[in-house]
């Protein structure tokens, strides 16, 4: 008996700590603020490296490819991404239908970003196999070929996570899945900016992800119908 009442604790604070670990109330935002900047690699730009195409040649290989892992830009980190973490209320969430393309046996975007909840329709033009083999914890993983006659899988990815997902077939195609907890998120474009808006006067932590040279984070204060410009500098 005692067993039982102690299981039932158990559950109901397990419970009640998950919901506290991601609980976040959309609706609407007024006189939101908008934070923006840019992030900027510290250091010595590597030149990107060319990835050996060896396999299925005739349709992998008629563009060149490079190394997605670190791309740098007139100095600036490109998809890396600038998530809120510890926003609790804003804008509301809203489940996304998003793409992850496979042409050319390179995935398109290298790092896709939506909020948990979303689906993810992965596309097959090439008229070959490939595979989608996601790397997940805190959702199921999956593990599913793509023949060539199956031109859309889809995918609906529910809880927060940063998720690799790999082919089994080419291994040089790699691509990263950022489900964020919230609506605050944005991938860095071809000259390392981003920009997020409708955010609710406030003070939060920015955090910068990035899949080589990992996370840091700053305290940012948004101030009413304000742009506030914030820079980050990560190095290796
Ligand atoms: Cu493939």
């Amino acid at each position: 008996m005692k067993k039982g009442v102690s299981l039932a604790f158990a559950v109901a604070f397990t419970g009640l700590w998950l919901s506290q670990v991601w609980a976040y109330e959309g609706g609407s935002v007024k006189d939101g603020g908008t934070i923006s900047g840019v992030v900027k690699f510290k250091g010595t730009a590597p030149a990107p490296k060319k990835l050996d195409i060896n396999k299925d040649k005739e349709v992998c290989a008629k563009t060149a490819k490079s190394d997605p892992t670190l791309i740098v830009s007139g100095g600036n980190l490109v998809n890396a991404v600038v998530s809120i973490t510890d926003i609790k209320k804003g804008k509301k969430m809203e489940p996304q239908k998003v793409t992850l393309d496979q042409n050319g046996c390179e995935y398109k975007p290298h790092v896709l970003a939506f909020s948990a909840g979303s689906t993810v329709e992965v596309l097959n033009p090439d008229g070959i196999l490939h595979n989608v083999h996601s790397y997940s914890k805190a959702n199921s993983p999956f593990n599913m070929a793509q023949p060539k006659f199956k031109k859309t899988l889809t995918v609906k990815i529910e809880k927060p996570e940063v998720i690799n997902v790999k082919c089994d077939v080419h291994g040089w195609m790699n691509a990263w899945l950022f489900a964020a907890e919230n609506p605050y998120f944005g991938v860095t474009d071809n000259s390392g900016s981003f920009k997020l808006a409708d955010v609710p006067a406030g003070t939060y932590t920015l955090e910068v992800w990035h899949e080589t040279l990992g996370k840091q984070t700053q305290k940012v204060t948004v101030k009413p119908k304000e742009e506030v410009k914030v820079t980050f500098e990560v190095g290796k």
